[in-house]
């Protein structure tokens, strides 16, 4: 399945219209809203204006608690398990706990994994944390195996926005060999094939930010090579 990560301090409410047409048109399964942080955008207002222009559901990746409103469909429940800062791993968690419960938001419990991309990106910086080296695939095969022990319904292995290098196929593969639960990869994806190569590894979304906030054409065809191997 295919997820556009919209940052609402690059994409307005304004621009959703547009982008909720052509989602529907190429056949988005997801839109992922949030950023490591925000300057000027709203999550509300870019949550709303989707849930008015699409029947497209709509997730929060919450970049911390400030994130979070209830008109999302539900709220990918981050817990940081490549890093070590535990503010990210429970602590904004049991702050936020109280608020989730009464907002009606289906909470998706995540296991989010940062993968070094050749660069430093926002969101290691503003974590806090270590990302896990691009070629250590059993460090991150032991941490997904954790997440998904611990309970966790999803893990999202993320290069970071805008990253240099995608994860690499050979760590999605020895992940997906050794968990059940779906698996989410993002970062650094720029074209059709690099989304196929990805899915093909084993990821079950993939998440496209930065390529189509350049290229917004681009949208057809990595959905259609990535909705192209469910149909093969
Ligand atoms: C970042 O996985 C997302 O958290 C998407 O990354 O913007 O590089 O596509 P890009």
């Amino acid at each position: 399945m295919l997820a556009v990560l919209v940052d609402p301090d690059k994409t307005s409410p304004a621009d959703c219209i547009e982008l909720g047409t052509r989602a529907t048109e190429a056949g988005v399964d997801f839109f992922f809203v949030g950023s490591s942080i925000l300057t000027s955008g709203s999550v509300e207002s870019v949550v709303e204006v989707l849930k008015r222009s699409t029947s497209i559901p709509v997730l929060l990746f919450p970049g911390n608690n400030m994130q979070v409103t209830p008109a999302a469909d539900g709220l990918l429940f981050l817990s940081l398990i490549s890093g070590r800062n535990p503010d990210l791993l429970i602590g904004s968690h049991v702050l936020a706990a109280p608020y989730l419960k009464k907002s009606g938001l289906e909470v998706i419990s995540t296991g989010y994994m940062l993968i070094d991309s050749g660069t430093p990106t926002s969101v290691s910086y503003m974590s806090y944390t270590f990302p896990i080296p691009h070629d250590k695939n059993d460090i991150a095969v032991c941490t997904a195996m954790a997440g998904e022990m611990l309970g966790m319904k999803l893990i999202y292995m993320d290069a970071g926005s805008g990253a240099r290098h995608s994860i690499s196929s050979s760590m999605i593969e020895d992940v997906r060999k050794s968990i059940d639960i779906p698996i989410v990869i993002g970062g650094g994806i720029r074209s059709a094939e690099k989304a196929e190569e990805i899915c093909r590894a084993g990821a079950d979304i993939v998440v496209i930010g930065n390529a189509l906030e350049k290229n917004p054409e681009l949208l057809f065809d990595i959905s259609a090579a990535v909705h192209a191997i469910h149909a093969n």
